[in-house]
């Protein structure tokens, strides 16, 4: 379990200028990722655009991963969907391929109660043996869980954690007390690490991470190592970070992080899949400005 704890970059999935996904800015990006020190891959959540990949392209995108990374760093693939079936045989290919995690989202769109949402994930856990980190991001599902619900899934030795996208830090807070210590937390509204770190999160899974991992790095490897962690020191970090985020949050969070890293030469195109927002021409000079001067 303590392999997982650290900085995991929740991937984006590159695309052409037609919208089909660029396998080889794919590599790069990863390769990009892995010499600068991320602890691991979060593959085809949110960022990854998964939501409007095909299963095809989802099953794609892994397989590239995985034989990317070639085991130097660890991969947890997102595998949820809102059919708890469609969600096993995402599993399952995870499992044939040799990822480290299995993670999925709550199921969202139908209206299930606690009850169905807990079977969901016990299918899933019992139709393949990986460990299972559940992914709460109400700002997206509009699903609340319970306490209970947390603490049931922390009784179930296959699950090994949440990934707690919510700025709700009280909740974080709350499951760190009421859960076994093993359910690991991973912070995921990277703007808010270091307070979610003092929450009692373990490691964090960030989008921005695939354009800054730095401070995050710095501020997690301070925190495990340090005897009194320097506190002006992590806040500073987080300043910095939080200095291109609330710039970035101004725009879409997943063209504006394409448009960076292809600034940065490692991706080819910043295109975003439709109906995602793609960045206008005034908005990429905005960025061109704001790049020039910031510390990325
Ligand atoms: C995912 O599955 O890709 C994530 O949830 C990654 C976490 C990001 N959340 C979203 C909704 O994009 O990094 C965060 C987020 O972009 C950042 O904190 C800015 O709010």
């Amino acid at each position: 379990r303590s392999k997982f704890k650290g900085i995991f970059t929740a991937l984006l999935t590159p695309m052409h200028e037609d919208g089909s996904i660029d396998f080889e800015s794919l590599s790069r990006l990863v390769e990009h990722q892995i010499s600068l020190g991320i602890t691991g891959f979060y593959v085809g959540g949110s960022t990854g655009e998964a939501f409007i990949l095909t299963t095809e392209e989802r099953k794609q995108v892994l397989e590239s991963v995985v034989k990317t990374v070639n085991g130097r760093v660890i991969v947890i693939a997102h595998i949820g969907c809102i059919s708890t079936m469609e969600s096993v045989k995402l599993a399952r290919h995870a499992e044939e391929l040799g990822a480290d995690a299995v993670s999925a989202v709550v199921p969202f769109y139908y209206k299930v109660t606690m009850k169905e949402i807990r079977e969901h994930y016990e299918t899933i856990m019992s139709a393949v043996p990986l460990p299972m980190l559940v992914y709460h991001y109400p700002g997206a599902t509009s699903v609340s869980l319970t306490m209970d619900f947390y603490t049931d899934m922390s009784s179930h030795s296959q699950c090994i954690g949440v990934k707690f996208t919510s700025l709700n830090l009280f909740e974080m807070q709350q499951i760190r007390a009421l859960c076994h210590e093993r359910f690991m937390i991973f912070n995921g509204h990277d703007e808010v690490y270091l307070s979610g770190a003092c929450a009692g999160a373990d490691g964090a899974i960030g989008s921005t991470f695939n354009m800054m991992p730095g401070p995050f790095i710095q501020m997690h490897d301070h925190i495990s190592t340090a005897q009194r962690p320097d506190m002006s020191l992590l806040q500073s970090l987080q300043t910095e970070a939080n200095a291109v985020i609330s710039h970035m949050i101004q725009y879409d969070v997943i063209a504006y992080e394409k448009y960076i890293l292809y600034l940065q030469g490692v991706l080819r195109s910043p295109k975003v899949r439709q109906p995602l927002k793609q960045l206008t021409d005034g908005e990429r000079r905005q960025i061109d400005d704001f790049y020039r001067n910031c510390a990325l």
